[in-house]
C-alpha cells in the first residue's frame, strides 16, 4: 500500500507537510552533493550527439544543435539520493522524453522497458511508463545555467520521482527494449524500479 507521509509519528503542522514531501528515512539538504561512480566525462559539445535505439536499432541520432531545437520544458522537483539526502525543489530544463519521441515519430514509447546510457559507461533501466507523462527529461540547465559537468552536463537524464541514479549523468541515450535489461546499479543489487516513496532500495525491497 503506498500511503504516502503518514510514518509511525504524525505530527501537525511543518511537519506534516515536510513528511508528505519527503519519504522516509531521508535527510533534507541545501548544498548539492556529487555522487558520481566513477570520474567525470568531459564531453564536449561539438563531439555530444544524442540516440535513440529500438532495440539494437538506432532510430535517430540528434547532435548538440539539433537536440537544442527542440522543444524546451522547465520544470521544478524535488530530488531523492539513495544515500538518504534529499534537496527540494530544484530547477531544470531540457527536453521531455514525451518530446524527444515524439520529434522521433513515435506516438508514445514503442515498448514497455528502457535503458539509458551515459559517456561513462553507467547504464540505468527505466520503465517506458516512468519516462512518459511528462515525468523525465533529458535536462541540459540547471538553477538557470548550463548543467556543470560534474553534475552530469551537457546532459542528463531527470527522473525525479525515482531514486536520483536513475537520472543518468552524461546520458549518451536511450534504449527502449521489449524485455527488461537491468542497468550499472540494478544489476548489484538495487531495485528495479526505484521508487523513493516505497523505499525501493535494494532488489527485494
Ligand atoms: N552516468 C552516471 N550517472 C549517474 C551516476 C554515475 O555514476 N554515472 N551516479 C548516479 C547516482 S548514484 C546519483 S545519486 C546521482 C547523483 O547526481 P549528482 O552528482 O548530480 O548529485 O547521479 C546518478 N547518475
Ligand atoms: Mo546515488
Amino acid at each position: 500500500m503506498a500511503t504516502r507521509g503518514f510514518g509511525a509519528t504524525r505530527r501537525g503542522g511543518l511537519s506534516a507537510t515536510l513528511g508528505a514531501r519527503l519519504p522516509r528515512g531521508q535527510s533534507l539538504t541545501d548544498d548539492f552533493p556529487v555522487l558520481s561512480a566513477g570520474p567525470t566525462p568531459h564531453v564536449e559539445v561539438a563531439n555530444w550527439k544524442f540516440t535513440l535505439k529500438v532495440g539494437p536499432r538506432p532510430v535517430k541520432v540528434w547532435n548538440w544543435a539539433e537536440f537544442n531545437a527542440l522543444p524546451q520544458t522547465r520544470v521544478v522537483a524535488d530530488i531523492h539520493c539513495v544515500t538518504t539526502w534529499s534537496k527540494f525543489d530544484t530547477g531544470w530544463q531540457g527536453v521531455t522524453v514525451d518530446d524527444l519521441l515524439a520529434a522521433a515519430g513515435f506516438a508514445g514509447a514503442p515498448t514497455p522497458f528502457s535503458l539509458a546510457h551515459a559517456y561513462d559507461d553507467y547504464s540505468t533501466n527505466v520503465d517506458s511508463a516512468d519516462m512518459l507523462g511528462g515525468k523525465a527529461m533529458v535536462a541540459t540547465h540547471y538553477d538557470g545555467a548550463p548543467l556543470q559537468a560534474e553534475h552530469g552536463g551537457p546532459a542528463r537524464l531527470l527522473v525525479p520521482h525515482l531514486y536520483f541514479w536513475k537520472s543518468a549523468k552524461w546520458v549518451s541515450g536511450l534504449q527502449f527494449l521489449q524485455r527488461e535489461e537491468l542497468g550499472f546499479w540494478e544489476l548489484r543489487g538495487y531495485h528495479r524500479r526505484g521508487d523513493p516513496f516505497l523505499q525501493q532500495r535494494y532488489s527485494d525491497d
